[in-house]
């Protein structure tokens, strides 16, 4: 609940202005209700409209995507970038492309994205963007024509000290190539740090594949060991998704000692008491880019279930929500709880829904809010545009210690922000005040420009 009178306006008029996006409008909520006492100790924010000016976009940008499938029909998905906040560095965030995405999603995208990058402790502002354009079935040829027409209209809103997308779902290593050479032919130049999770031959990181889903096994670990005295070994851990953050969760919390027991997409999820077998999964999803029904044809002890939302009715330790935004609801949350579960780590972007949250806080789950526990992918985006500004590259071992450096800080910041608050323990209420901090001070500091 709002119960800070100036916290609460903002959020009822904007709750008027918005009331068509949901996403965008659960996201605000929850970091205002954690920021409320840092907005009462500092009464300068409210006579400085810093909150209005948090909420709200600097800019959205919106635009059409034409583009020729292989039998020469015309298509026409819708473009976004959502450049939301730069005080502290140039826009940073992924690209998206899902039929589902539209202002809404790419609104509470951006808005998390500021305070996640803001926890990384690199100089970089939050931003989002993609398209409703599936890449699902398409050719590489489509897919190419597509990120090529996309690219022919963002260009010229991004560059490296504007505003630096990556990927994000249905946006990898294939799509991020298409669309960083159509922008060096756009405009004549090299840019190697306005894009990253570049291919390693033209400027990519090493650990930026796995740095996502690494980062959020370092991120819980530290917490099982600060908080619990504990760790991964000999845990059930339960994973959703079977994309970049989730296959690389999957194979970090293996090397620390869990058992991986299930993975999942769209449209279902695979259980394997056995342990998932990920060299099989890598092959399936990022050469074949089948589905994870397969899984079972080669895997007799496995079972697959078509009800992706069933997963987490598999009784485990610690769960990670590794495909998208609200994956776990309140009753998924209890499922959780009745099979023993006692960590929840967020791989993807909000996978919990607020009365999820509750659930987890009110049963004393282990909780790790995504914009603390999944901001390693971000953060070794910066470890790669700071590759690029030096025109070295460094050793996997370099990037990955440096993310694991990263990540534990991360942890201590929110832990230590929830002590300071009065919440100790709540991870939530940490990041959110944490990564806050920062940007209201450097947006004071700036004077009203934007
Ligand atoms: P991928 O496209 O590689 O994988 C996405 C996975 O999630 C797939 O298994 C997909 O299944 C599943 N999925 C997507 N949409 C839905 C849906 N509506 N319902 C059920 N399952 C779904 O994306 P990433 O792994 O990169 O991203 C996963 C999550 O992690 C997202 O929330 C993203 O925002 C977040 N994230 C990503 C980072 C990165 O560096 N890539 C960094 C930080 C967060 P299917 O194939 O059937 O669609
Ligand atoms: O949600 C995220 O943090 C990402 N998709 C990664 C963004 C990035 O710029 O690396």
């Amino acid at each position: 609940m709002i119960k800070n009178a100036y916290l609460n306006r903002v959020y009822e008029e904007l709750a008027l202005r918005n009331a068509h996006e949901p996403e965008y409008l659960q996201a605000v909520k929850e970091v205002l209700e954690s920021i409320q006492p840092l907005v009462e100790k500092h009464p300068e924010y409210e006579k400085a409209d810093l909150i209005e000016r948090l909420v709200e976009p600097e800019r959205i940008i919106t635009f059409r995507v034409p583009w020729v499938d292989d039998s020469g029909n015309v298509h026409v998905n819708r473009g976004y970038r959502v450049q939301f906040n730069s005080a502290i560095g140039p826009y940073k965030g992924g690209l998206r492309f899902h039929p589902s995405v539209n202002q809404s999603i790419l609104k509470f995208l951006g808005f998390e994205q500021v305070f996640k990058n803001s926890l990384t402790t690199l100089p970089m502002g939050g931003g989002k963007g993609g398209s409703d354009f599936d890449p699902k079935g398409k050719s590489d040829m489509e897919v190419m024509r597509f990120c090529q027409s996309f690219m022919t209209e963002l260009y010229r809103h991004i560059g490296q000290f504007v505003d630096c997308p990556a990927g994000d779902i249905g946006v990898g290593a294939r799509e991020v190539g298409y669309m960083f050479g159509q922008y060096r032919r756009l405009t004549n130049s090299y840019q190697g740090g306005m894009m990253t999770g570049k291919g390693l031959t033209y400027g990519g990181s090493l650990a930026r594949k796995q740095a996502t889903g690494y980062g959020l096994c370092y991120f819980t670990a530290e917490a099982l060991k600060c908080m619990r005295n504990d760790s991964f070994a000999g845990k059930k851990v339960v994973i959703s998704g079977s994309g970049n953050v989730a296959i690389y969760a999957a194979e970090k919390a293996a090397q620390l000692g869990g058992t991986v027991i299930t993975m999942s997409d769209s449209a279902g999820y695979v259980y394997d008491p056995n342990g998932i077998d990920l060299d099989y999964v890598k092959d399936l999803k990022e050469v074949r880019r089948g589905r994870i029904s397969e899984y079972t044809t080669s895997h007799p002890d496995a079972t697959y279930v078509a009800d992706c939302r069933k997963v987490w009715e598999t009784p485990c330790d610690i769960a990670l929500p590794c495909a998208t935004q609200n994956e776990i609801d309140a009753e998924s949350a209890k499922a959780l709880v009745k099979g023993g579960c006692t960590v929840v780590c967020e791989g993807a972007n909000m996978p919990s829904t607020a009365e999820a949250i509750s659930v987890y806080l009110e049963n004393g789950i282990l909780y790790g809010p995504a914009k603390a526990s999944n901001a390693g992918g971000v953060a070794t985006s910066g470890l790669e545009m700071s590759q690029n500004s030096e025109r070295l590259s460094w050793t996997f071992e370099e990037v990955d210690s440096k993310l694991q450096e990263i990540m534990k800080g991360i942890f201590h910041a929110s832990y230590d922000a929830s002590v300071e608050a009065g919440s100790t323990g709540n991870l939530m209420v940490g990041a959110n005040c944490a990564g806050f901090l920062k940007v209201a001070t450097a947006m004071m500091e700036q004077g009203i420009c934007y």
